[in-house]
């Protein structure tokens, strides 16, 4: 089995993942969003590119629905949520339907079709994403978002640890330069993780915004089992044994 990763969501375009496994990383903030969403019962994510799309999509969806997502980290105006994982709360989201538009997250699973499964992934539920990905026994290619077009310490952390779970399992792994190094960031910096992601752009930017507890709750390691995937334009959850 290969596995790779991609530094970001712009260098994911042109590429072909027909055949692959892809994993969607934006640990602050959105797949650790979408992650919560899902957990809490959402009914489906629907991830959008732009404003204008998000709101034209609620305006089509008849079911009882909240939008959601930012811009410089803040809500959109007249949307129903921010970008918070704390936000996506059960009473909030639970059976609600949820449109999102963020920076870079949605960017990343927009560049990712189409592939054999895109499933989406975080600090939250890493262990279970590696567990998703040995079952089915395809190539791999862990796409990191990373922030406007630039690498992002947290995502490639992030990748890393997800194929450190990997390696653990599976003796027949090829992985390219960029899993190499991934793997090697994140085994020389689990000790003092936070510290290590805290040099990080966007941890600096959260911050200055006040959003210590955000960035607290994405660093969670292992928090839920569930791996939702991307398919036909909605993010739904896939759950597995714990
Ligand atoms: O870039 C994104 O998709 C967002 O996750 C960025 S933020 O953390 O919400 O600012
Ligand atoms: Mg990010």
């Amino acid at each position: 089995m290969k596995v790779d990763a991609i530094a970001t969501a712009s260098n994911a375009k042109n590429h072909s993942f027909i055949n692959k496994n892809i994993v969607i990383v934006d640990v602050l903030r959105a797949t650790t969003t979408m992650i919560q969403a899902c957990n809490n019962n959402c009914s489906n994510i629907t991830p959008c590119l732009s404003i204008a799309k998000a709101k034209d999509i609620a305006a089509k969806i008849t079911d009882e629905k909240l939008l959601g997502g930012e811009r410089k980290g803040i809500k959109i105006k007249g949307f129903n949520l921010s970008n918070s994982p704390l936000e996506y709360t059960s009473e909030k989201v639970k059976n609600k339907h949820i449109i999102i538009t963020t920076t870079n997250g949605t960017k990343a699973l927009h560049y990712a079709s189409p592939a054999h499964h895109i499933y989406i992934g975080a600090f939250i539920n890493a262990k279970s994403v590696a567990h998703k990905l040995l079952e089915e026994n395809k190539d791999i290619v862990i796409i990191c978002a990373g922030t406007d077009g630039k690498f992002s310490l947290e995502d490639i952390s992030c990748a890393g640890l997800i194929i450190h779970y990997l390696t653990m399992q599976a003796a027949d792994l090829f992985l390219t330069d960029l899993a190499i190094a991934a793997h090697s960031l994140y085994t020389s910096n689990s000790q003092n993780l936070k510290d290590w992601i805290s040099q990080a752009t966007h941890y600096q930017t959260l911050t200055n915004l006040g959003l210590q507890k955000d960035i607290e709750f994405c660093l969670t390691i292992n928090k839920y089992h569930i791996v939702p995937e991307y398919k036909n334009g909605l993010i739904r959850n896939k759950s597995l044994p714990s």
